[in-house]
C-alpha cells in the first residue's frame, strides 16, 4: 500500500512538471505572437505605401501613418468613418463602387486614381484591394496603395522618347518625307502585293541636277531650301498610297502602287512641270528622273530599284532635266548595239 502511494506521488509530480512546461511554452508562444504582431504593426504603420482596412460597412478600422500623413488627418481621426463621410462625393462614390466589386467577387483587384495631397500636389496611385476574414469571422477589405506618380512620369517620358526616335527613323527631318528605311520596307511589301494581284508597281527615282554647284554658289541653306521645295512638290504630285521618300542627299524615290510605266511617266512630267514654274534662286531647280515598272517580270524590288537607278543615270547622261523610262533605255541600248553591229 505504502509502495503504491509512493508511485502516485511520483506520477503527480510528473504531471505537475508537464503542466509547468506546457504553461511556460504557452506563455513563450504568446510572447512570440505578441512580438510578431507588434513587428507587423510597426511595418504596416511605417510602410511608405499607404495601407488601410475597412469593415463590411465600409468603415475604416485601420489605416497607417502614411495614409494619415498623405491626407493630412489625425492617426485615428477617420476610424469608424466611411468614405462618404470623409471624401468629396465623386471620389467617395468611386471608392465605394470599387470596394463593392472587390467584396462581392472576393478577388484581388487593381485600381488607378489621382488625388491631391494636403499641399495640393496631384499624385497618381495604384491600389490593390483584397478581402480577408477578421478574427471575429467578419469580412474585411484591405487596401495597399503605392504612389506611382514618379514611375508613371518616367514611363511616359520613355514612351514619348521612343515615339520621337521612331519618328526620327521613319521621317526625314528636313523635308518631312519618309526615310530610305521606310521606302525599302514598303517597296518589299508592295512588290509582293503587285506580284500576287498581277498589278503594276512603278518606282520613280529623282536626283537634283547640279546640286553641288547650288550649295557651292549659294550656300548650304539654299541647298536645304531646294530639298524642301522638291519634297513639297513631290508630295503635291503623289496620291494616297504612294510612298515618297528622301533616299539620301539630293536623291528622292516615289513608290507608286497600281501605276504602270505610262502613268509613272506622267507623274514625273507633272513634277518636272511644277518645278519649271517654281522660282528657286538664280539656278533653275531641275531633276533627272528614272522610271521602272513591274509590268515586265522583274526579279525583286531591289532589281526594280536598280532599273530605275539605271534609267535616272541615263537621264543625267542625256543632258539632265528629263525622265527616262527603263524599258526605253534598254530598247535604246539594243538599237545602238544593232546599229554599231551593222556598221562594223
Ligand atoms: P548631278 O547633277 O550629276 O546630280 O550633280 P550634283 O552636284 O547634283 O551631285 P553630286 O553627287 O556631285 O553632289 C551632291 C551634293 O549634295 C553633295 C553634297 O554635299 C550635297 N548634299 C547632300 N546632302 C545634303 C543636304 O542635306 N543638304 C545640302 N544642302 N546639301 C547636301
Ligand atoms: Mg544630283
Ligand atoms: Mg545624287
Amino acid at each position: 500500500m505504502l509502495a503504491g502511494m509512493s508511485v502516485d506521488v511520483t506520477r503527480q509530480t510528473i504531471h505537475e512538471a508537464e503542466l509547468v512546461d506546457a504553461l511556460r511554452d504557452k506563455s513563450e508562444l504568446a510572447g512570440q505572437l505578441e512580438a510578431s504582431q507588434h513587428l507587423l504593426q510597426k511595418f504596416m504603420e511605417n510602410s511608405p505605401n499607404t495601407t488601410f482596412v475597412k469593415d463590411d460597412h465600409g468603415r475604416y478600422v485601420f489605416y497607417n501613418y502614411s495614409f494619415a500623413d498623405h491626407l493630412g488627418i489625425g492617426r485615428t481621426a477617420w476610424i469608424g468613418k466611411s468614405d462618404d463621410e470623409v471624401f468629396p462625393k465623386d471620389a467617395a462614390d468611386a471608392y465605394i463602387a470599387q470596394d463593392l466589386l472587390v467584396m462581392e467577387s472576393g478577388q484581388t483587384m487593381e485600381f488607378f486614381d489621382e488625388t491631391k495631397d494636403a499641399q495640393g500636389v496631384l499624385h497618381r496611385f495604384r491600389t490593390l484591394k483584397f478581402t480577408y476574414k477578421g478574427l471575429d469571422g467578419r469580412k474585411l477589405l484591405a487596401g495597399v496603395t503605392a504612389d506611382v506618380t514618379e514611375q508613371l512620369r518616367r514611363e511616359e517620358a520613355l514612351a514619348e522618347a521612343n515615339l520621337k526616335l521612331e519618328a526620327q527613323a521613319t521621317t526625314d527631318s528636313l523635308t518631312g518625307l519618309a526615310t530610305r528605311r521606310v521606302f525599302e520596307s514598303r517597296a518589299e511589301i508592295e512588290f509582293e502585293v503587285a506580284k500576287r494581284k498581277h498589278r503594276p508597281l512603278s518606282i520613280l527615282l529623282l536626283d537634283i541636277d547640279n546640286f553641288k554647284l547650288r550649295n557651292d554658289e549659294y550656300g548650304h541653306a539654299a541647298g536645304d531650301e531646294a530639298l524642301k521645295v522638291l519634297g513639297f512638290v513631290l508630295k503635291s504630285c503623289g496620291r494616297i498610297g504612294d510612298v515618297i521618300a528622301r533616299l539620301g542627299g539630293e536623291e528622292f524615290g516615289c513608290l507608286l502602287p497600281d501605276t504602270d510605266a505610262e502613268a509613272a511617266m506622267t507623274v514625273a512630267d507633272r513634277v518636272q512641270g511644277v518645278l519649271r514654274g517654281t522660282a528657286q534662286g538664280e539656278l533653275p531647280l531641275t531633276v533627272s528622273a528614272g522610271v521602272a515598272c513591274t509590268t515586265k517580270p522583274k526579279h525583286s524590288w531591289e532589281h526594280l530599284l536598280g532599273c530605275a537607278d539605271d534609267a535616272m543615270y541615263a537621264a543625267k547622261r542625256a543632258g539632265k532635266d528629263r525622265t527616262v523610262h527603263h524599258g526605253d533605255h534598254i530598247a535604246g541600248l539594243i538599237s545602238s548595239m544593232d546599229s554599231s553591229a551593222m556598221l562594223s
